[in-house]
């Protein structure tokens, strides 16, 4: 009976692979046809698939129609041109979601200002970094917390699975840490006083203070880990072409001028500049 639903089912699948061969696809290449159709492994050649946060303005977020835009949408989908992709599509996940759903392979990458760290690279691998900033604690004008020292016995909220949940544990013992999916709720705790404090990335903060007049009460360097793009391990030809294209965002002033629009008035980093406007001294990450 096996056999009887085997054969037919085999004889279907020859009579198929005949006639793909015989329709033109790569007719001419056959045997290179599905890697030169698909050279960088993605999930649906010609499309980059990212899972992205909405709510990390103004390193990824959406508008008001839905669209992700942001520092890191726009340098991505840059680079992503320069490596000859234009379909490129944004979904918002948790932040806790993005490294374990691009390395099993339902995204392409991941694009989120998230830092580079060793510990990250068991599970996920890395282009080169574009951005390395501070993270900051944000709070209310009210709330007492003046440095990173005030927030002992303070309630004080983390997204899970950032670099700052990993700060937090190891340098705020004495806090109280009270873990949130995205930082939208996390500010709303803030303002409801549920919460004292919220610790996040520089530029979101500063995009949270400017909406709800709260401040900043410690800027904490996170240069050690600067931001990449991830990718799962076995997407190496997709890494070598986004690489090459971050380098030439870079050299040609692309980069820079991404980082006037999202990031007016921050200090400008040295070492993503065009070489030719990178002074002789080392970049204060080389120099630490
Ligand atoms: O380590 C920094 C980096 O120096 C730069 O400032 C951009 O943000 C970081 O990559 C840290 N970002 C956090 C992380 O990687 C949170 C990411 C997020 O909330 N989107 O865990």
């Amino acid at each position: 009976m096996i056999k009887l639903n085997f054969r037919p089912a085999a004889v279907a699948a020859a009579a198929l692979a005949a006639i793909l061969a015989l329709s033109g696809c790569g007719g001419s290449t056959p045997a290179s046809s599905a890697s030169a159709a698909n050279p960088y492994g993605l999930i649906e050649p010609g499309t980059v698939r990212v899972a992205s946060l909405g709510d990390a303005k103004p390193y990824t977020f959406t508008d008001a129609q839905g669209n992700f835009t942001g520092f890191d949408v726009e340098l991505f989908k840059d680079v992503a041109h320069r490596a000859g992709v234009d379909k490129v599509v944004f979904t918002g996940q948790d932040f806790s979601a993005i490294l374990p759903a691009v390395a099993n392979g339902q995204f392409d990458v991941g694009v989120a200002a998230i830092g580079i760290t060793d510990k990250r690279k068991e599970t996920v691998d890395f282009s080169e970094g574009y951005l390395a900033g501070y993270l900051t604690l944000i709070t209310t004008k009210a709330s007492g917390i003046k440095d990173a020292d005030g927030v002992a016995g303070k309630r004080l909220g983390v997204v899970q699975g950032t670099l700052q949940e990993a700060y937090a544990v190891k340098n705020f013992g004495s806090a109280n840490l009270v873990r949130f999916p995205d930082n939208n709720s996390a500010i709303s705790a803030v303002n409801s006083g549920s919460v004292d404090a919220h610790f996040l990335d520089y530029e979101a903060a500063k995009s949270y203070e400017k909406q709800y007049g709260l401040v900043s009460a410690a800027d904490i360097p996170s240069f050690d880990a600067p931001a990449g793009f991830a990718l799962a391990k076995s997407k190496t030809a997709f890494k070598e072409a986004l690489n090459k294209g971050l380098a030439a965002a870079m050299e040609d002033g692309t980069w820079k001028k991404l980082y006037q629009k999202w990031f007016p008035g921050s200090p400008m980093p040295e070492q993503y500049l065009p070489k030719a406007e990178q002074t002789a001294t080392p970049a204060p990450t080389a120099s630490k």
